[in-house]
């Protein structure tokens, strides 16, 4: 009997998503930050067995829709709980305030099997453990709880194995050596976007796109040509930095993350662009591949 299904993780910005499918397919295919709303797009990472095949997705964080790129990823929150065979959804210990209660009785009336995942177990003592369980079952009273630490592997695979357990009985979506839907230069763009999170501050990063515009592959080497694309040229100025510093240091952070993905020696080159309003323009937006 062959399993195969869709799964959807679901939660508040920071709480560890992209860590969790990570971890789960072994791969770093989605940026991990510690700042919020890294993942803008819904990313699919697939682990394949000889008897199943897990297809997930990694939503963006459950926000409320202040302008447009917010209100098209809310698009995406909407959606997970449509096409999912098993519903992910993931809080912090020490989470507690509900966003949007709304949501919740969304998760409570979902027709799909919701495992609520309490991460970060490993910050937390056992008595407020207990406390916390004890609180989401009594908001969750549909949902399995799973304590986990995405980050140290704690629990993980029992929540691989419930899910493979929930899948229904169907081929696989994907050919089995397939690792994700993405195309190589979604994993370039990601990758550049991670660095530039890292190494600047405050509005910066959110003012941010990056496209890549070529990708040529040899035999040893990866020729890549990227733009990142900035709203003002104040903040191209930031991002390139005093002699080109700050944008060389992003340059080389990313080559290094690329060569180890790639398994080859990587040429990047990175320049920016002013290109005002990409953010709230929905023709640019739908460029980029968002609202698809
Ligand atoms: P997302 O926004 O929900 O996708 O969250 P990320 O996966 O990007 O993680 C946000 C931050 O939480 C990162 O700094 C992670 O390293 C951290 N994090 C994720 N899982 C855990 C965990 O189990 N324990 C701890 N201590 N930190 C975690
Ligand atoms: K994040
Ligand atoms: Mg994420």
């Amino acid at each position: 009997m062959h399993k195969a299904g869709f799964v959807n993780i679901i939660g508040n910005p920071n709480v560890g998503k992209s860590t969790l499918m990570n971890a789960f397919v072994g791969e770093k295919l989605s940026i991990i930050t510690s700042k919020a709303q890294t993942t803008r797009h819904r990313i699919l990472g697939i682990v394949n067995g000889d008897d199943f095949q897990v297809i997930l997705s990694d939503t963006p964080g459950i926000i409320k829709p202040a302008y447009e790129l917010q209100s098209s990823m809310m698009d995406f929150v909407k959606s997970a709980f449509e096409d999912a065979d098993v519903l992910l959804y993931m809080v912090e210990i020490g989470e507690k305030e509900l966003k949007d209660e709304l949501f919740f009785d969304k998760i409570n009336n979902s027709k799909v099997p919701v495992l609520l995942l309490l991460n970060k177990i490993d910050t937390s003592t056992q008595e407020q453990l207990e406390e916390q369980v004890q609180y989401w079952s009594e908001k969750a009273p549909r949902a399995e709880i799973f304590p986990i630490s995405a980050l140290q592997n704690f629990n993980v695979i029992e929540v691989f194995n419930r899910i493979i357990e929930l899948l229904p009985e169907s081929p696989a979506f994907y050919p089995k050596d397939q690792l994700t839907d993405k195309p190589e230069r979604f994993f370039v763009n990601e990758t550049i976007r991670e660095k530039i999170l890292l190494n600047y501050k405050k509005e910066i990063p959110y003012a941010v796109e990056v496209e890549t515009e070529e990708f040529f592959e040899e035999d040893h080497i990866i020729r890549m040509r990227s733009v990142i694309m900035v709203e003002r040229d104040t903040q191209k100025g930031i991002i390139i930095g005093h002699k080109g510093e700050a944008l060389k240091r992003v340059g080389v952070q990313a080559r290094e993350d690329l060569e180890k993905f790639f398994g080859k020696q990587i040429h990047l080159e990175l320049y920016v662009k002013v290109n005002k309003n990409w953010r709230s323009n929905s023709g640019q937006l739908k460029r980029f591949g968002y609202n698809q």
